[in-house]
Parts: structure tokens; C-alpha cells; sequence
């Protein structure tokens, strides 16, 4: 009983700070879901689409500066600076409390405080863990609900369970006695917070009502809490898509992959296959939660319950299942609206209207030279409604691991795929991972790679260097019989003149088939200075309109290209300090004696 005492006062002592006109607790119904829908649409909060093309979907528009997540407004308070590291904005956090306790005060005013129980992970998986967020934003109540198992069951649920993570939540836009409130309440750049406090499993959000800022079961407890608790507890909180995958045999595997934000996981995570008699489903298309089996093999659960997907770019052609998850009950957020009440984005099927109202609510005609959807336009729905889900997506034990695939943007040097030579190496591989930085953000920056560790750098909690050290850890915990290879892929090299090699999307199923078979022994790979790639014939390019040389230019290592990428990593490790493990240095001197050998062999032939 003590717990619900404990929620209780909390619950209080934080409305008694942000003073909220009312608090209510949210029971997760679909009545429930319902009413507060019809609130935001009364409030003119939301527009209801049209029910004939898109049913019991709603449209969000937000502030033009609340469009994303604010890393550099992001802070782990640790207590020490040093178990922040170097990757994370650090703050003091009795010094971050102080701040944040004086934005609070009365931050609620005008408005309801939602009391939103909700759970991370299937009901009875021993990894589940249950978050309270106290929001005054209907809109990141609904998300919530589309987002987690949340309502009365995760209370009932607590008793078994034993503890939950807080998160207290406020947009940061008081109302004085009868102001009118605006379309999408926020605060100012400068007063946003999104803290977090690892030593107490505390989260608070302030100034934002978007994406991964608001919706605190994602990224702030079901990665920045969840890493430090999986530190603690030996077992992983990665940036992961989860896919099962079988094979014209009727055999099936799950796989994982760590891909940087808009790389591609929802798109993999739900590929139509284009080689004949594969079939892909869908476990997960954003988090997955790891941990090692008395067996000394890896588990993995979706922690999710719902995708915030990218809209932009999603279409039939690209990305069909996930077009048929939006069909209906979705929540849409910076995307455009037709003149027939539907939505519509850049990269969407059909021909491009001639009026439409944009993210900004204005009138949009082709020739203006904005986009009419804001380019980190999303969609949130219920995982339910996706068509090729996985019957074990919510199954308390979780899918057994059979591979990992990290990759990014990448123009040069890395090859469509490379198969790791062992744990170690692997994690090597995904602590150098990394995009490349496109013309469309930073111009002087163009061809830069930003190294992003397994996709987690704005989503570690504690130190980088720790957290590598952590991946080496699980590892050691098992043989490298039992555990997963770890793939480099790469979508997304381009020739000289810029066009992508690889068609991508369903075709991605081609280098899921070489690795489902790598895992079987039955596929064929040259072992090269970076690792294995498949032979010649072993990727199955039937039927697309590709030439052998094409194939074999995708999967070349060139080898002074990687003699500068080694000394690009041994730079980028120097900046993370002291506390890179040392097994990934010899990884790294490894990889570079094999290749200035190989470098040597050459040189004699010539
Ligand atoms: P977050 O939700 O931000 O974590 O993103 P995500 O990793 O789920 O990325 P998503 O699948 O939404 O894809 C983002 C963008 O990458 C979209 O514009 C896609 O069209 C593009 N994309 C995905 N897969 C491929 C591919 O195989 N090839 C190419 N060229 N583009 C791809
Ligand atoms: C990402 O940025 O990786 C996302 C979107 O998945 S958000 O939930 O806003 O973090
Ligand atoms: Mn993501």
C-alpha cells in the first residue's frame, strides 16, 4: 500500500507546485481517449479529419519552435560531471531543481494536470518497468495512450511491480484568469528543460509538448533512465528496431537495428520483402530493451506500444505498411492538410495538390518555396493497427536475438554490409558508427561524418565511455558461439554523382536474407580487413535492375579511404577521454595493422 501513499503524495506535492486548475487521472479507456479528443478539437487545439477518408484521426500543429527535440536543452544531472561525460549538457541537480522549481510554480495554472500511469514493456516481462507522468498537455495524454499500455491495469500492475519512475511534465504556459490560450502552448527555447536524474529515476520536462520532449516513456525513461538502470542491473536499453524474419522455409529469425534518428528503422522494421517467398514483420520500429538468458543468449522486448513515426517521405511505394497503420485512429503533427480534410506530406503517393494548408496553417500553392509539412512531421498510432505485427511483439520473454545491424548515412567508404569478427569487434563497429552530414542542415559541415555511438548519442544517459565499456560486459557474460554477429550496413552510399547505389527500402530484405543465412552457415563471405562481406553472388540481386560491377562496387573496401576512417576514429575516440575501453583500442589497432598489411601485399604485387 505504501507505494500508492507514496504516488499519491508526490502527485500532490507537484500540484501543489505547478498549481493546476484540476487534477485527473487518466484510466486509459477508449471513452476516456475519446473525451479528451473532443476537448482539444473544442479548445482548437486539433482538427478532426475527414472520417470518410482518414476516421478518428486529428491533426496537431505546433509552435515553429517546438518542432523537435532540443539537445542542447537535454541535461542528465548527475551528480558528478564526470558520470554525465562528454556526450551530455551537464548541470548540477540541486542547482537544475532550483531552476526548474521557479518555472514550475504556477506553471499549470488555467489548466488540468493528467495523471498518466502507464507501462514500458509487456505486462509480466521481467524488464517492464511503469512510468507516472503528470502532464498538463491533453495532446501528450493521447500520444501517452496511443504510445504505452497506460491506464487503471499498470495501477493494479504497480503492486506487483514495486516502484515507477516519475515524470512530471508542464508545456510551460500558464493561463491568467481568463486568458485565451493559444493553438500549441510552449515556452521559449531558452526555458526549455528536459532534465533528467539518474541517481533518483527522475525525469521532468519543461517548455516543449513535442515528440520525445513530452512523451516521457520514450526517449527520457525508456532510454536515458533505462540506460543507467541497465548498467546497474546487466542488461541494455538500445535505440533499436526489433524484426522478425522468415524465410520461404517457413523458418524465422529476430533482428535488431540501431540506426541514427530519420535513418530508416520504421522503414526496415516494416519492409515488404522484393525477393520472392521472405516475409518481414514488426516487433518494434524504435526502442528495444536487451537482457542475456541463463542460456547466454539475448532477449529482446519493444518497450513501445505505438509508433511516432516519420511522415515525411512515408508512402505506399516507400513504406506501404506503415501507410495502412495510419489508415485510421491516428494522431497526425506538422503534416499538411488537403483540401478535403486528409493529410498530406512531401514524398507521399500521387501528384502534388495544387492547394493545401501547411504545418503553419497558411495557404500552400506549389509555388511557394516552403515545404507545405514540416520535415520532422509524424504520425502516432497504436502498434495494433500495424498489419504485418508480429504475434510475439508483446510476449513477456521476449524474442530470441539472432543478429544486430548498426548503420547510418554513410556516402563512402562503408560497404552495403559487413559482418563483425567477433563481440568485441562488433561493438567496435558500432561505437564508430556514424551519418554523414547532408547539405540539407549544415552547410560548412557537408561530408563531415557526426559519429554517433549504436545511434545513442543524445540517449545515454551516463558516460560513453562507460557505456561502451557496458556492451563489452554483456558480451563477457557469454561465448561468442551464443551471442549475435553484429552487421555494419549502409543504405546509403552514393556514386560520384550523388545518386544512391543501393535501391534501399524492400530491397533491404536482399542483405537480410545474406545475414539470416550467415546465421544459419549457409551464405559465403570473404574475410577482409574490416571484416566479413558477402562473396560475389552471395547478395540475391534477381530481378533488379542492377549490374554485378554495381554490386561489386557497393561492397568494395577501399583501403585508403579506411586508412583515413581509422585515424578519423582514433581522433573522435581521443575526444570522448580516458575512458574509452581499452579493448576497443586494440579493435581499432587491429583493424589498422590488417589493413597497412593488406596495404603491403598489394604493393608487392604491383
Ligand atoms: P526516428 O523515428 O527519427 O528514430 O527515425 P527512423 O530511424 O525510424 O527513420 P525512418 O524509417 O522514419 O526513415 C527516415 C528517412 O529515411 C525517410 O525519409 C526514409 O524515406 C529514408 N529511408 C529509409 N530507408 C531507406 C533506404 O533503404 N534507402 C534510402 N535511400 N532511404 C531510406
Ligand atoms: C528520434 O528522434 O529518434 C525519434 C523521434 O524517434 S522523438 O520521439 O521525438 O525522439
Ligand atoms: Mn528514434
Amino acid at each position: 500500500m505504501i507505494r500508492y501513499d507514496q504516488l499519491n503524495a508526490w502527485v500532490q506535492e507537484m500540484a501543489v507546485l505547478c498549481e493546476p486548475d484540476e487534477i485527473y487521472w487518466c484510466d486509459g479507456t477508449e471513452e476516456e481517449y475519446q473525451k479528451m479528443l473532443e476537448e482539444l478539437v473544442m479548445q482548437k487545439k486539433a482538427i478532426p479529419l475527414n472520417p470518410l477518408k482518414r476516421p478518428g484521426s486529428y491533426a496537431f500543429f505546433s509552435d515553429p519552435s517546438d518542432v523537435a527535440r532540443v539537445e542542447n536543452r537535454t541535461f542528465i544531472a548527475s551528480k558528478d560531471p564526470n558520470d554525465a561525460g562528454p556526450t551530455n549538457n551537464w548541470m548540477d541537480p540541486d542547482e537544475l531543481k532550483k531552476v526548474m522549481k521557479s518555472l514550475y510554480k504556477g506553471s499549470m495554472k488555467g489548466r488540468k494536470m493528467y495523471v498518466i500511469p502507464y507501462m514500458m514493456g509487456p505486462f509480466g516481462s521481467p524488464l517492464s518497468k511503469i512510468g507516472i507522468q503528470l502532464t498538463d498537455s491533453g495532446y501528450v495524454a493521447c500520444n501517452m495512450r496511443l504510445m504505452t499500455h497506460m491506464g487503471r491495469d499498470v495501477l493494479k500492475e504497480l503492486e506487483t511491480i514495486g516502484s515507477f519512475v516519475p515524470g512530471l511534465h508542464s508545456v510551460g504556459y500558464p493561463l491568467k484568469d481568463g486568458q485565451i490560450d493559444v493553438m500549441w502552448p510552449s515556452a521559449p527555447i531558452e526555458k526549455k528543460f528536459i532534465a533528467h536524474f539518474p541517481e533518483e529515476n527522475l525525469i521532468w520536462s519543461y517548455g516543449s509538448g513535442y515528440g520525445g520532449n513530452a512523451l516521457l516513456g520514450k526517449k527520457c525513461l525508456a532510454l536515458r533512465i533505462a540506460t543507467v538502470l541497465a548498467r546497474d542491473e546487466m542488461w541494455m536499453a538500445e535505440h533499436m528496431l526489433i524484426l522478425k524474419i522468415t524465410n520461404p522455409e517457413g523458418k524465422s529469425k529476430f533482428i535488431l537495428g540501431a540506426f541514427p534518428s530519420a535513418c530508416g528503422k520504421t522503414n526496415l522494421a516494416m519492409l515488404v520483402p522484393t525477393i520472392p517467398g521472405w516475409k518481414v514483420e514488426t516487433v518494434g520500429d524504435d526502442i528495444a530493451w536487451l537482457w542475456m538468458k541463463d542460456d547466454g543468449r539475448l532477449y529482446a522486448i519493444n518497450p513501445e506500444a505505438g509508433f511516432f513515426g516519420v511522415a515525411r517521405g512515408t508512402s505506399f511505394e516507400s513504406n506501404s505498411n506503415a501507410m495502412m497503420s495510419i489508415r485510421k485512429n491516428t494522431i497526425f503533427t506538422n503534416v499538411a492538410i488537403t483540401d478535403d480534410q486528409d493529410v498530406w506530406w512531401e514524398g507521399i503517393d500521387g501528384p502534388i495538390p495544387n492547394h493545401l494548408m501547411d504545418w503553419k496553417c497558411e495557404d500552400w500553392t506549389p509555388e511557394k518555396k516552403t515545404t507545405a509539412a514540416h520535415p520532422n512531421c509524424r504520425f502516432t498510432v497504436s502498434i495494433k493497427q500495424c498489419p504485418v505485427l508480429a504475434d510475439e511483439w508483446d510476449q513477456p520473454e521476449g524474442v530470441l536475438v539472432s543478429a544486430i545491424l548498426v548503420g547510418g548515412r554513410r556516402p563512402t567508404t562503408i560497404p552495403l554490409v559487413h559482418e563483425s569478427l567477433s563481440w568485441n569487434h562488433g561493438v567496435f563497429m558500432g561505437s564508430m558508427m556514424g551519418s554523414e552530414i547532408t547539405a540539407a542542415t549544415i552547410s560548412d559541415q557537408i561530408g563531415k561524418v557526426r559519429r554517433d555511438p549504436f545511434a545513442m548519442l543524445p540517449f545515454i544517459g551516463y558516460h560513453v565511455g562507460d557505456y561502451l565499456k557496458h556492451w563489452l560486459d554483456m558480451g563477457a557474460r557469454s561465448n561468442e558461439a551464443l551471442l549475435p554477429k553484429i552487421y555494419y550496413v549502409n543504405w546509403f552510399r552514393k556514386d560520384d554523382g550523388g545518386h544512391y547505389m543501393w535501391p534501399g527500402f524492400g530491397h533491404n530484405s536482399r542483405v537480410l536474407k545474406w545475414i539470416f543465412e550467415r546465421c544459419d552457415g549457409t551464405a559465403t563471405a570473404d574475410l577482409t580487413s574490416i571484416g566479413y562481406i558477402p562473396t560475389k553472388d552471395a547478395i540475391d540481386i534477381r530481378g533488379l535492375p542492377m549490374q554485378h560491377e554495381a554490386l561489386d562496387k557497393l561492397l568494395e573496401v577501399d583501403h585508403d579511404l579506411w586508412v583515413e576512417e581509422v585515424k578519423s576514429i582514433r581522433a573522435y575516440y581521443k575526444t570522448l577521454g580516458d575512458k574509452i575501453p581499452r579493448e576497443l583500442y586494440d579493435e581499432l589497432d587491429k583493424c589498422e595493422l590488417r589493413l597497412n598489411y593488406h596495404k603491403e601485399q598489394e604493393q608487392e604485387v604491383k
